[in-house]
């Protein structure tokens, strides 16, 4: 086929132009779930999930008729977090379906006390959630959802599906279920705190939490230690220095946990977090490790 001159050229710089451009955020349908092991990066846990099977086998939450907001930056310096709910309402405003973050955690193993979820977008955009907003929120935040339908598109939501707060009506005047800026200060920890910069100042966003086109919903646990086989409980860390020395969970320090951790080696090293277990502080579970807890009898 013959073409003119210029052709491959103007093909090259299109491509290019397409690639410069920021991707329109992609609907998503299809959710993977994961459980890290200890060190955060090895996968523990993992289920592949889609909307329809949420719909089918989960608890659907939000009514169909209820609006849920979220409160964009006040751009008032002087009202940054602006409790009244009366600035910037207009940004998030959906009447939503979904499933209840929690429901999904619980398909891989759920989380613990300590443990944080990372809701991760298509394009890699991505919040974070600890434990108690996940499973004890407060009513002003209310249980974190991930939406798959609205009342505007229907399942052919373009931005979903969508990290929703199902905040009640407690802190807004008006009677309307608003996750606003001050909810976001007075129910999350402030490293969870979302901000947008603009001319000099760094204004409360709730809005920036509602994560869109989520794709995957990942779980970072903390380090715990779980019961060794044999033992009679959880391992306790008596003297509080992090490394856990009472093996059996008999509330004391024993030759019955030397043996114990003699005996199950292999088992919390496969496991158990290393770090609470390697009392020598080689990372690594060795039988140095057994001679440094004799030693500590
Ligand atoms: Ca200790
Ligand atoms: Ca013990
Ligand atoms: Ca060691």
């Amino acid at each position: 086929m013959r073409e003119g001159r210029g052709t491959p050229g103007l093909v090259a710089l299109a491509v290019l132009l397409a690639l410069a451009l920021p991707a329109a955020a992609a609907q998503t349908t299809t959710l993977d779930v994961v459980r890290y092991g200890w060190n955060n990066v090895t996968v523990a846990e993992s289920a592949t999930v889609n909307v329809s099977w949420m719909e089918a086998h989960l608890p659907v939450m939000g009514d169909g008729f209820t609006p849920y907001l979220f409160q964009g930056p006040s751009f008032v310096p002087t009202d940054l977090w602006n409790p009244a709910e009366t600035a910037n309402l207009e940004k998030i405003n959906e009447t939503v379906r979904g499933t209840a973050i929690r429901d999904l955690c619980d398909l891989v193993g759920g989380m613990h006390p300590g443990d944080e979820v990372q809701v991760r977008a298509a394009d890699g955009f991505r919040n974070r959630l600890n434990y108690t907003n996940v499973y004890a929120p407060q009513a002003r935040q209310g249980p974190p959802v991930l939406a798959w339908w609205n009342t505007r598109n229907g399942y052919a939501w373009p931005e979903s599906m969508r990290l929703f707060f199902l905040a009640d009506m407690s802190s807004n005047a008006k009677g309307w279920h608003v996750f606003g800026n001050e909810d976001m200060r007075r129910s999350l920890a402030p490293a969870y705190w979302h901000f947008f910069y603009s001319d000099g100042l760094n204004y409360p966003s709730a809005a920036g939490l509602s994560v869109s086109s989520v794709a995957r919903i990942e779980i970072l646990p903390a380090p715990r230690a779980l019961a060794v086989p044999g033992g009679a409980d959880v391992p306790l860390d008596p003297n509080g220095d992090g490394r856990y020395e009472d093996v059996n969970g008999n509330s004391r320090k024993d030759f019955a946990d030397v043996v114990l951790y003699f005996n199950q080696m292999a088992w919390i090293a496969a496991n158990e977090p290393v770090a609470l277990f390697d009392y020598n502080g080689n990372a690594r579970i060795d039988f140095a490790d057994v001679v440094a807890l004799f030693a500590a009898l």
